[in-house]
């Protein structure tokens, strides 16, 4: 009975699943994508079921929302590298010292400076998808939030494929794209760039528009606002035309999972199957100070 609910729910069929035996509980967010894993706690090791169970839910509904953690940077790693071997982010002002592993998302200012990447990812991205192995998935601990406001958006890119023409979806599936890091701060959407940033440090790469999960085999569109420059095979006015039709209909706001942070939540996030965003709708004088390691896809 308890497996069958479990598969249940991880074909999204029910809202909620409790785990008896893990003392865990699955609820599903939105009908689309997202749940909230309840009753783990995630500074502590998972034993392997808990671990299996975990990660069968981060495949299945995309992203996993933990409430009331308390991490130390140590506990996000070990928590997080368990997925696969983690990635140095390219703005190295933004890295926790002695644990490069951890990228500081912080307007909180020390000796005039923000202590971290402040008002970071305001435009719909995948994470580092201008790497030529793009990443596997991201976990993000809010440590300090505003009351109101700072919320993070997230978009499944495979519903958005699954919800196109047999058509487009076949014609898609032929196309590759250029992705590269600068392309967000070019076009005026990085509303955080300033003096001073790599932005020549990554050159750009190729992906397929459309990739099945490395797990799952789930086919998601593979194109993001952020980094996505443009459609190889198409003329210009074609790939600008199909990227913005792409981004709009990935996003439309009724398949939007909006999440506002509570202290101690802390997101995983799957990289390979929805692009998300911060909403830099507070002021300088709410701090946002949040931690995030980022998980390479060694599985492609
Ligand atoms: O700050 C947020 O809500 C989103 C941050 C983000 O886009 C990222 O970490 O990639």
């Amino acid at each position: 009975m308890r497996a069958m609910s479990v598969a249940r729910a991880q074909e999204g069929k029910l809202d909620s699943v409790r785990e008896d035996n893990l003392a865990m509980e699955i609820k599903r967010v939105t009908p689309i994508l997202g749940a909230e894993i309840i009753g783990v706690d995630l500074s502590k090791p998972l034993s392997n079921a808990e671990f299996d169970t975990v990660h069968k839910a981060f495949v299945t509904h995309s992203v996993l929302i933990f409430r009331d953690q308390d991490l130390s940077a140590q506990n996000m790693i070990d928590f997080s590298s368990q997925f696969g071997p983690l990635m140095i982010h390219v703005l190295k002002e933004s890295l926790l010292e002695g644990h490069p592993e951890i990228y500081k998302l912080s307007n909180r200012r020390k000796k005039g400076k923000s202590e971290g990447r402040a008002y970071a990812g305001q435009y719909w991205h995948s994470d580092l998808t201008y790497e030529p192995r793009p990443s596997l998935g991201s976990l993000l601990y809010g440590i300090e939030v505003p009351e109101v406001g700072g919320d993070t958006l997230f978009a499944s890119t495979a519903h958005a494929f699954e919800t196109l023409s047999p058509t487009l979806q076949t014609m898609l599936e032929g196309l590759t794209a250029e992705h590269l890091f600068a392309h967000a701060f070019r076009g005026g959407i990085n509303r955080a760039a300033r003096d001073g940033d790599p932005l020549n440090e990554r050159p750009a790469v190729h992906h397929p528009v459309v990739r099945p999960h490395s797990v799952t085999g789930r086919k998601s569109l593979f194109v993001n606002e952020g980094f996505t420059v443009r459609i190889n095979e198409l003329t210009p006015d074609e790939s600008s035309a199909m990227l913005s039709f792409l981004f709009n209909h990935m996003t439309r706001p009724d398949v939007v999972l909006r999440h506002h942070w509570r202290p101690g939540d802390a997101i995983l996030w799957d990289n390979r199957a929805l692009v998300h965003r911060g909403v830099n709708d507070y002021g300088d004088e709410d701090i946002r100070h949040m931690h995030r390691t980022t998980i390479e896809d060694r599985l492609v």
